[in-house]
């Protein structure tokens, strides 16, 4: 169960960070409205939230979930592949910190260089950890990840993405969403290189025009999916998971999914 999220209201300088998409300009007004209406969902799913003030010196500082990978049992601060966002980690620190004091847990864990390690890579699932291999997270900064997992009793293992042109991150096209299920990208559901990788899984595949939702959230009893996809929306409904539908189009024009707008624990 989540019980706490950590969030970065948008700045009005949203539209300067990265993206690869082209899917035209994000509208402020419409990235505030999304943005309350999933903390409102996260709140919904019975979680307190920390909100954290916009901070226009990252203009891409909305994506907490990048910052950070947080456990049960404690959290690793990461080194954010982009080198525009090297600073947003020193800029959350202290808010993640707050709920993890010493000796409760392992002091300060961190991904220092040359090992570079986004959150959007890092899919958790029970006791174990995906670690995607990017363009954002590199070997090294994968090996220092698998280190303090193991460190705290997690399991990892590493699933190479780097020649998916079409994702960001690995949670770009997979979500573990309990009961022993992932959502997957079919081109990843389909690439043997991954096969091993998720057996045993139960796999939702997702078509190609719907990868977007391949990144959901299982969050305690709903799973957070982003809004206009139909094919996605009902095999979660077959599979006997309770969906909630947000709109996330203007964060989609960044490169954002649902998973990277908030740190859950
Ligand atoms: C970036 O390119 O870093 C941001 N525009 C989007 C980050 C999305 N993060 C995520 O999926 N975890």
């Amino acid at each position: 169960m989540f019980k706490n999220a950590i969030v970065r209201i948008p700045g009005s300088n949203l539209a300067d960070g990265l993206t690869t998409v082209d899917l035209g300009m994000p509208r402020h007004d419409l990235v505030l409205q999304q943005h309350a209406a999933y903390c409102k969902a996260l709140r919904e799913c019975g979680l307190t939230i920390t909100t954290l003030a916009a901070d226009l010196r990252y203009p891409d500082s909305t994506f907490v979930e990048d910052t950070a990978v947080i456990t049960e049992r404690g959290a690793v601060l990461t080194n954010p592949g982009a080198p525009s966002r090297e600073g947003e980690v020193a800029a959350i620190r202290e808010a993640i910190m707050r709920f993890f004091p010493a000796p409760l847990f392992p002091s300060l864990l961190e991904i220092h260089a040359p090992g570079t390690l986004d959150g959007g890579d890092i899919c958790e699932a029970e006791n174990h950890f995906f670690i995607g291999l990017s363009h954002r997270t590199n070997e090294d900064g994968a090996r220092q990840l698998a280190m303090h997992l193991a460190s705290m009793s997690y399991t990892s293992s590493v699933v190479d993405v780097r020649g998916m042109t079409s994702i960001l991150h690995l949670k770009s096209g997979i979500a573990y969403i309990g009961d022993n299920t992932l959502v997957v990208m079919e081109e990843m559901a389909d690439n043997p290189a991954f096969r091993t990788a998720f057996h045993g899984y139960k796999l939702l595949r997702v078509p190609p025009e719907e990868t977007y939702a391949a990144n959901c959230v299982r969050v305690n009893g709903r799973v957070l999916v982003p809004s206009g996809y139909p094919r996605v929306h009902a095999a979660l409904v077959a599979n006997g998971f309770t969906p909630l539908a947000l709109e996330m189009s203007e964060f989609q024009k960044m490169d954002g999914g649902l998973s990277c707008l908030s740190l859950r624990f």
